[in-house]
């Protein structure tokens, strides 16, 4: 026990009492998986408890990764079936959720690899591109970043200034990108940068003469992620660098969906992990009368709206991923899900911090973590405000951005 805090017990140190329901699947949901979906469901379910939770906090005072954490996420074998298409996307959304049980910082390494460089080389890459790259990517070899966001445009990436000119030889691209996740550890950067005034898509190998990244630190939030800023000067790249199928700023939203649809997951598993700390630590904390903290009906009541809430994120995250599978899924219901579940994670993981007193805001648990690494994902990927100015545009017709 460190000496700041006062006794409580640790996560998952109690057992189920009689009558208790101890789970956070209360639609029996995880029924309905598969074989393969309950291995992979177990398989990072294990690697979290086992390789991020003992040591994540620690990592996160000192702002630093977990180590070998891209080696050790390559060895899953996950993303080499991201890359070679065999990864439904039911199983992936489970995936996520388990990683970011565990941290959503470490759920965003496996977004940015597999869903926005890995699917992007996928869906818009040439034959060469996903040749050279898709198999180093697939094994974390090769590590990626995705560079969108720029230092004066964040919700707004259509005003981007990073540009590319037809050279003799190819492009040469200039500019600068910022908040760019695995920024400097990447091997390679998918650069989104003006051409003609169109946006288009390079890939960019990071020693590419010209191109310099530098980390981004101090960060609140996600200190347990590689978190840069991308400078491109007279970066020269041939013309096989730029990406076929990334013919406009649509390209790079459709990509932005497929990330999107992992964080609705993701954030289910962030609001689970917190569920099942706080119900521990309050099954196992006496005040008064020496009885545990939830027999208070006043926790109960937040523990009973904290169910809902999980059990609604989780139903409207298997829907999404039934409608992807069908290939019916449209750009505003991925809005719908990432603004809901996002602002529920957040105010679960509030709760749960409140509802553990003084030992909430201390780094033995892992509570206040989530709630600070959940406001990075309240923003990235389209702020709360972009997603219901997006449901709003599709409610009524009218676009509200500006
Ligand atoms: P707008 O004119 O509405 O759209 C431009 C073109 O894109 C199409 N489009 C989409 N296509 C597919 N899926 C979507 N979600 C789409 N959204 C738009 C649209 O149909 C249009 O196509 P076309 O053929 O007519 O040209 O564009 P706009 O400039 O008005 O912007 C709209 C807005 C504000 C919704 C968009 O810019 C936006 O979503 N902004 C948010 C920016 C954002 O999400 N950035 C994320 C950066 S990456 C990141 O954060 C990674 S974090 C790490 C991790 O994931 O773990
Ligand atoms: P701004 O756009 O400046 O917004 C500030 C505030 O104004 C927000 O509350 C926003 O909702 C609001 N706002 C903006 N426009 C409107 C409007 N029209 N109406 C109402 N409100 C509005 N980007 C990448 O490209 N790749 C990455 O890998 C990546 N990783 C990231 C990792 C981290 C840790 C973080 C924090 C960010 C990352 N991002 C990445 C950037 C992220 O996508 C942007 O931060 C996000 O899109 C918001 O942009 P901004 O921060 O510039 O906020």
């Amino acid at each position: 026990m460190n000496a700041t805090t006062h006794s409580a017990p640790k996560q998952n140190a109690s057992k189920p009492i009689k009558g208790q329901t101890y789970t956070t699947d209360f639609f029996d949901l995880d029924e309905d998986w598969t074989e393969e979906q309950r291995a992979a469901i177990d398989q990072v379910r294990r690697f979290v408890d086992n390789e991020i939770l003992p040591t994540i906090n620690e990592d996160h005072n000192v702002e630093k990764l977990p180590d070998d954490i891209m080696a050790k996420i390559g060895q899953l074998g996950i993303l080499e079936m991201l890359a070679d298409g065999t990864l439904d996307p039911i199983t992936y959304g489970l995936i996520c959720r388990e990683f970011e049980r565990g941290s959503s910082a470490l759920r965003s390494i496996v977004s940015v690899q597999g869903s926005l460089v890995i699917g992007c080389i996928r869906d818009n890459g040439s034959d060469e591109q996903k040749e050279r790259w898709l198999k180093p990517l697939g094994s974390m070899e090769a590590v990626g970043c995705f560079g969108l966001t720029e230092p004066d445009f964040g919700s707004n990436p259509s005003g981007m200034v990073t540009r590319a000119e037809k050279t003799d030889k190819g492009y040469v691209l200039n500019g600068a990108k910022c908040w760019i996740t695995s920024g400097t550890l990447a091997h390679v950067a998918i650069i989104w940068a003006k051409l003609d005034g169109v946006v288009k898509a390079f890939l960019v190998p990071t020693d590419t003469p010209g191109f310099d990244s530098a980390a981004i630190k101090g960060k609140w939030s996600f200190r347990t992620s590689d978190t840069g800023q991308l400078f491109l000067a007279d970066v020269e790249v041939p013309e096989s660098a730029l990406m076929p199928g990334a013919k406009s700023l649509g390209r790079a939203m459709a990509t932005l969906n497929n990330a999107r649809y992992g964080i609705v997951w993701g954030v289910a598993g962030a609001a689970r992990g917190c569920f099942e700390e706080c119900l521990d630590y309050l099954q196992n904390r006496v005040q008064f009368d020496n009885r545990p903290l939830t027999c208070h009906q006043l926790i109960q009541n937040k523990f009973a709206w904290m169910a809902a809430e999980i059990t609604s994120m989780e139903l409207i995250a298997k829907r999404l991923g039934e409608l992807k599978l069908d290939g019916r899924l449209k750009p505003h219901q991925v809005s719908l899900a990432k603004m809901n579940n996002c602002r529920k994670a957040i105010e679960i993981a509030r709760t749960c911090r409140e509802l553990m007193g003084a030992n909430g805001i201390h780094s033995e648990y892992h509570i206040g973590r989530r709630l600070v690494d959940l406001e990075t994902v309240l923003t990235y990927e389209g702020t709360e405000h972009i997603h219901s100015l997006i449901l709003g545009q599709a409610i009524t017709g009218i676009p509200a951005y500006s």
